[in-house]
């Protein structure tokens, strides 16, 4: 390796500055340390929370589970790894994930390069000295060179505004805040207010056990029932010898799984073998449901209508009040344009006495007091209330640093006013900043994460080694680079189904609460690797390397 360019640079505050600071340390972050440590570099991490994870550390709420199935969620960079791996679910749950990734901190020793529970507050970027200058929250100050964001892009919860929310006297927690300690559900009467991809995990797990349950729905959603056996030694042991196969397959595939053959066209399987060519990927019970069954059922409106029918059908026969089917299956969008979330016993919750659905379209929430949540007709008692209310998706958590770029230009504001970026890695103006699970990626919420968080840190990676052995002190997208991405990215993603729903979290809302940008891009993996690997090939043209 090249001498650090770090080491001969004029610091602004005067001591040595590093090669690179990392902030998070969740599966993308674990990884991106490992990859700037092998290369010699001199890295610092800075995480928020005392223990390795990301989601995984913060999403301990009762049955938390990755919605990907085995062998896919887990790190490629490492045969010794694969073959050290012991998983025991199809879908393994937090606690399963959490313990793997201390192991991978621990066999790698990243452990002592990491800060833990430090936020950081602030980054400089220095035009004469072409560092960055990073302020924690302990006021600590470091130089670096490089600054890899890998801050999540499900970190920055979003409660939303009730009046009178901060009177009620009873535990109100959102599911990505749980305390370690649990909360004690055992025969209370909670309220979970959403019933998307968290909101279903928790609700299937606590209906047993809480003594009522109101779940305060406003937009249904499709869920696919997951088959979740548990692993044996001999798939274990097919998984590892299969490890070449599968990475190769994974990484080149639409949405970061290897699936043993392609979809066909909806036109291609004739009337009277659709539901049968349904029912065979519905019996899967994984994601498979969502990218698997017609190749062009992101597209195809016949295609999506007709699997949005079959998935509606699946609801109805499992929940046994038809008035309460009916006000649990979506009909004002189509299966597959917003996340599909799997559920185990998700449905056959409402066939229990003790839960009630209420349906916020009829009767919306107008105020919470004392004693619980009322909506306009009606006043729900509760013990506890549970926000399973999302994120700020995608940039939250980067928006939650005052980062200043060139000429010190905020970071934020600048995306207040039009939110871009190049391949969702780098953004123009900032130079020497790189982050992963950014808008207008596929890691930004449509893909199997572990590939897609290969895929960018071994980008990233490899561009700051390339800017480290030039002995340049930065690289940066041009504006144009910037602007031909931005305008493929519309135009692959934003005709599809899932541009289409304006309502999910894919989508950013603007400050006047309007629709605004598609952050999901629906290219696929392939595509956007092609791109990645063109910069990277031609020695990042269209980049201005200083
Ligand atoms: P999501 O997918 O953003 O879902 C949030 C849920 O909360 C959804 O059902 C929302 O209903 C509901 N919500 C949000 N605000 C309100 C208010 N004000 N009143 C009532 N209901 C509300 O978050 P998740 O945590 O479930 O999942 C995020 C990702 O994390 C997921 O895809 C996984 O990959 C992991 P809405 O649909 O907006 O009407």
């Amino acid at each position: 390796m090249a001498q650090s360019q770090a080491d001969t640079q004029q610091d602004p505050l005067g001591s040595k500055p590093l090669d690179a600071v990392v902030v998070g340390a969740g599966l993308a972050g674990l990884y991106q340390l490992y990859r700037l440590l092998q290369l010699g570099l001199n890295v610092r991490t800075f995480e928020a929370a005392n223990g390795v994870g990301g989601v995984w550390f913060w999403n301990r709420y009762p049955g938390a589970r990755v919605d990907s199935h085995f062998p896919f969620y887990q790190y490629w960079f490492s045969k010794e790894l694969w073959d050290e791996s012991d998983w025991k679910e199809r879908f393994p749950g937090q606690v399963e994930i959490e313990d793997y990734l201390n192991r991978v901190c621990d066999k790698f020793e990243l452990r002592r390069h990491i800060t833990f529970g430090t936020k950081v507050t602030q980054a400089k970027f220095d035009d004469s000295s072409g560092l960055w200058t990073i302020t924690t929250d302990g006021n600590e100050q470091v130089t670096a060179r490089f600054l890899v964001l890998n801050t999540g892009g499900l970190f920055d919860a979003k409660i939303p505004k009730i009046s009178g929310q901060e009177r009620f006297s009873g535990v109100a927690v959102h599911t990505s805040h749980w305390p370690r300690d649990q909360v004690d559900l055992a025969g209370k009467r909670v309220a979970v207010i959403g019933t998307a991809a968290t909101g279903i995990q928790v609700i299937q797990t606590i209906a047993p056990i809480v003594g009522q349950l109101f779940v305060m729905q406003r937009t249904p959603n499709y869920a696919v029932a997951m088959k979740n056996p548990t692993i044996r030694q001999d798939q274990l042991l097919q998984m590892r010898q299969s490890y070449d196969d599968l990475r190769e397959r994974a990484h080149n595939s639409f949405g970061g799984f290897a699936y043993d053959e392609m979809p066909p066209l909806f036109d291609e399987v004739p009337d009277d073998r659709r539901e049968a060519h349904l029912r065979s990927i519905w019996d899967d019970g994984s994601l498979k449901m969502w990218g698997g069954t017609f190749a062009d059922s992101f597209f195809n409106p016949q295609a999506a209508a007709y699997v949005s029918e079959f998935v509606r059908d699946r609801i109805r026969e499992r929940v046994r009040d038809p008035a309460v089917a009916e006000k649990l299956i979506p009909t004002d969008y189509e299966f597959g344009s917003r996340r599909v979330p799997l559920e185990n016993g998700y449905f056959e919750a409402f066939n229990r006495n003790n839960v009630h659905l209420v349906d916020l379209r009829e009767e919306p929430i107008t105020e919470i007091d004392e004693t619980g949540i009322k909506t306009a007709t009606a006043h729900y008692e509760v013990d506890v209330i549970i926000y399973a209310t999302g994120f700020d998706a995608g940039i939250g958590a980067i928006n939650r640093i005052d980062i200043r770029g060139r000429n010190g230009q905020s970071l934020k504001q600048h995306w207040d006013r039009s939110l871009r970026t190049t391949v969702g890695m780098q953004v123009h103006g900032f130079p020497n900043l790189f982050m992963t699970m950014a808008p207008f990626a596929p890691a930004a919420a449509l893909c199997n994460y572990p590939i897609c968080a290969d895929q960018q840190v071994d980008w990233i990676t490899d561009t700051i080694s390339f800017v480290h052995q030039k002995q340049a002190r930065s690289i940066e997208p041009k504006v144009e680079t910037e602007n031909a991405w931005m305008t493929h990215h519309e135009e692959v993603s934003e005709p599809t189904l899932l541009g289409q729903n304006k309502h999910s979290w894919y989508r950013k809302l603007g400050a006047d609460g309007r629709p605004r940008e598609l952050i999901a891009y629906v290219g696929g993996i392939p595509t956007y690797k092609m791109v990645c690997d063109g910069y990277r090939s031609s020695q990042y043209q269209g980049f201005e390397i200083r």
